[in-house]
C-alpha cells in the first residue's frame, strides 16, 4: 500500500462515478463555473457500461432515446444501431468527455473509499485509493455528487463450497475487460435476470457446453435491434426535438407512453391487434406501452401474462423446457420484476451443447472445486462459473462507501440499515451536501439514464448555484421533510401489482436487506414537479446555513 498523499486541493465540488450522472453532472457544474473534479474507480467513463462488458451486453431502451439531449452532445453523433452494446456506449461517452472538454477534470483508476464531513469548514474530506498502485489519497470539497449507480456492487450467493472451485469463476458486473475465452468450456450461468439472458444467448454459441441455472423465468420481450444506416440517423436527428419533448412528459422517460384505455373495456379483436402490434414494435413497449392496467389489475395482467406466454411457446421445442421458461400459471404478475429484451434467447436452449435447470424446488446446495451440485442430487461439472446474480441494487454503491455526516459515528450504511430516508432521493438529513444522482427513492429504475441524469443534474447544479449567490455553505433536508418524502415514496410504492413480486425493486435479493421501494415509482413527470416545487420555494424542506 502506498503512502497517503497530500489534500489534493479545497474543491467546491467532486463528483463520483463516470456514467451518465456523474459525466452529465461534471459538465454542467463545470459549464457554471464551479472547481469540480471527477473520480472514478474503473479505468474508463461509462459507469455500467465500464463494468457490464460480458459478451452480448446492450442497452435495452433504445436510441436515440437513450442519449442525453443538449445539442453539442447529439448533433455530431451517430448510432449504429437501436440498442448499441456496451463497447458503442463507451464510445459515446469518450465523445461526450471530448465535446464538453472533461479529460482534465477526471480521475480514473480511484476508488474513494470514505467520505466525512466536517462541520466546522462545512466540507467533505474524502480518502481515496488508487486501484492499481494502492496509493491512498485525500481531498476535500464543499459538496459531493455521488453518481455511484443503481448497480455498482455485484452481489454474488454465498453458495456452499463456492470458495473452493478451481475453475474461472466471473459475475457480469465485474467481468475481465480483457475478455473470457469460453471456447471448449463448460460454461454454467447461474441467474436469468437481464445480464443472464444476454449473456446465455452468446454463451450458448460459444461454450462447448452451457449449463444455465433459473431460479425465476425471465418473461424477456423481443429486442428487434435494427442496424442504423445514415438514412436512420438523419431522421432521428430531424425529429430529436419532439423525442426530447416526449422524454419530459413521460413515465419513464420514453418516447412513447402506456395507453390510456383499460385492457378489460376494449374488444378482443382490438386487443388481439393492440398486443400484436407491441410485441412487433420490439423493445420495451409491450410493457411500458401497454393498456393502463395491466401492471394494476390481476385479470389484465393475467391476459398480458398469456398473450406474452403464446409468444414463446412455439420457439421452445422441448415441452420441459417450455414450462420452465414460460409456465402455465405465471411466476409473478406479468412486468412486476424487470423486463429484459432477448433475440434469440428461447431458441438457445433448443440447442444440443445446452442444459435448463429449475431451481424452483430444486436449489444449488453446494458447489465443489470442479461442479455444481442441485438438492436433487445432479451434479454438473464445470469449467467455469458465471454469476449473472445481480446487484445490491439501487443503495449498495453508496453504503459501500464509509460516509459519516454530522454525527461521526454512524455511516449512511448504519443510518439506513431498517429503512431508507432521503428526500427527493438526492440528499439525506444529517448528511450536508452530500447529494445522489439514480439513487434511491427517486425513480432510478423506472427511469432512463439520461433521463434522469438530466432532470436531477440540473436540480443539483441550480442547487449549488443558488447557495453560491446567496453565500450558504450548508445544506441539509430536516428529518420532517425526509420522513414525509420516504412515507410518499413507499405509498406509491405499495400501488399496483410490484409488491407482489419478490425483487431487486424492493431489496428482496438482498439477504437481509429491509424489504422496502427502493424507487419513486409515481414517474418523472411527478418527481420533476414535486423537486423543482421545493426549489421555487427557497428549497423548502432544507436547512440553509451561511458560510461558516
Ligand atoms: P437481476 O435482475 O437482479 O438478476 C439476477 C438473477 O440472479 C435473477 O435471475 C435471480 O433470480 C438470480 N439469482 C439471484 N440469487 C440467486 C440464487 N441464490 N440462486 C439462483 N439464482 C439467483 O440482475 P441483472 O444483472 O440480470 O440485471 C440487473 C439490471 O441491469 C436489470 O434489471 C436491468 O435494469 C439492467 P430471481 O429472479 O431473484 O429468482
Amino acid at each position: 500500500m502506498g503512502s497517503i498523499a497530500p489534500d489534493s486541493g479545497r474543491r467546491d465540488a467532486i463528483v463520483i462515478g463516470a456514467g451518465f450522472s456523474g459525466i452529465y453532472e461534471l459538465h454542467k457544474l463545470k459549464e457554471a463555473g464551479f472547481d469540480v473534479h471527477l473520480y472514478e474507480a474503473g479505468s474508463g467513463t461509462g459507469g455500467i457500461w465500464h463494468w457490464n462488458c460480458y459478451p452480448g451486453a446492450r442497452v435495452d431502451t433504445p436510441v436515440p432515446t437513450y442519449q442525453l439531449t443538449s445539442a453539442e452532445s447529439w448533433t455530431g453523433w451517430n448510432w449504429s444501431q437501436r440498442f448499441p452494446d456496451y463497447s458503442e456506449l463507451r464510445t459515446y461517452f469518450q465523445h461526450l468527455v471530448k465535446v464538453w472538454d472533461l479529460g482534465d477534470l477526471i480521475t480514473f483508476n480511484t476508488r474513494v473509499q470514505s467520505m466525512h464531513w466536517d462541520d466546522q469548514s462545512h466540507k467533505w474530506r474524502l480518502s481515496m485509493r488508487n486501484t492499481n498502485t494502492g496509493q491512498e489519497s485525500e481531498a476535500s470539497a464543499r459538496s459531493v455528487v455521488l453518481c455511484t449507480g443503481f448497480g455498482s456492487k455485484p452481489y454474488i450467493p454465498d453458495f456452499k463450497g463456492l470458495d473452493k472451485f478451481k475453475g474461472e469463476l466471473y459475475h457480469t458486473g465485474m467481468w475481465p475487460q480483457t475478455g473470457v475465452n469460453m471456447e471448449g468450456k463448460r460454461v454454467a450461468v447461474i441467474g436469468t435476470g437481464a445480464s443472464g439472458v444476454q449473456l446465455i444467448q452468446e454463451a450458448a454459441k460459444e461454450a462447448k457446453h452451457l449449463t444455465v441455472y433459473q431460479r425465476t423465468p425471465n418473461t424477456a420481450l423481443p429486442m428487434r435491434n435494427d442496424l442504423y444506416d445514415k438514412t436512420m440517423n438523419d431522421t432521428w436527428k430531424k425529429t430529436f426535438q419532439h423525442t426530447k419533448d416526449m422524454i419530459l412528459k413521460t413515465f419513464a422517460g420514453f418516447d412513447y407512453e402506456f395507453s390510456p384505455e383499460s385492457a378489460l373495456k376494449v374488444s378482443p379483436e382490438v386487443k388481439a391487434e393492440f398486443y400484436k402490434n407491441l410485441l412487433s414494435s420490439g423493445g420495451l413497449h409491450f410493457w411500458l406501452g401497454t393498456y393502463s392496467d395491466v401492471l394494476f389489475n390481476d385479470d389484465a395482467n393475467n391476459e398480458a401474462y398469456e398473450v406474452w406466454r403464446q409468444s414463446v411457446l412455439p420457439r421452445i421445442k422441448d415441452p420441459r423446457n417450455r414450462e420452465i421458461l414460460a409456465p402455465k400459471v405465471p411466476p409473478h404478475p406479468f412486468g412486476t420484476k424487470r423486463i429484459s429484451l432477448e433475440k434469440g434467447y428461447f431458441e438457445a436452449f433448443n440447442q444440443d451443447n445446452v442444459d435448463l435447470v429449475s431451481l424452483v424446488n430444486n436449489p444449488i446446495t453446494e458447489v465443489t472445486d470442479t461442479s455444481i451440485k442441485t438438492a436433487d442430487g445432479t451434479v454438473a461439472e464445470v469449467d467455469m462459473i458465471c454469476a449473472a446474480t445481480g446487484f445490491d441494487s439501487v443503495t449498495g454503491g453508496i453504503t459501500s462507501i464509509d460516509i459519516r455526516g454530522v454525527d461521526p459515528k454512524q455511516t449512511i450504511k448504519e443510518r439506513w440499515d431498517k429503512g431508507t430516508y432521503t428526500l427527493y432521493g438526492m440528499t439525506v438529513s444529517g448528511f450536508p451536501n452530500m447529494y445522489m444522482m439514480y439513487g434511491p427513492q427517486a425513480p432510478t429504475a423506472f427511469a432512463t439514464g439520461p433521463s434522469s441524469a438530466e432532470c436531477q443534474g440540473d436540480w443539483i447544479t441550480a442547487c449549488l448555484i443558488y447557495q453560491r449567490d446567496n453565500n450558504i455553505t450548508k445544506i441539509e433536508a430536516t428529518k420532517e421533510a425526509e420522513q414525509e418524502w420516504r412515507d410518499h415514496t413507499l405509498e406509491m410504492g405499495e400501488k399496483g401489482l410490484f409488491t407482489k413480486a419478490k425483487s431487486w425493486y424492493y431489496g428482496d435479493n438482498i439477504p437481509g436487506k429491509p424489504r422496502e421501494a427502493l424507487n419513486y415509482m409515481a414517474g418523472l413527470p411527478t418527481y420533476r414537479n414535486k423537486i423543482w416545487e421545493s426549489a421555487n420555494n427557497n428549497y423548502k424542506g432544507f436547512e440553509l446555513s451561511p458560510c461558516a
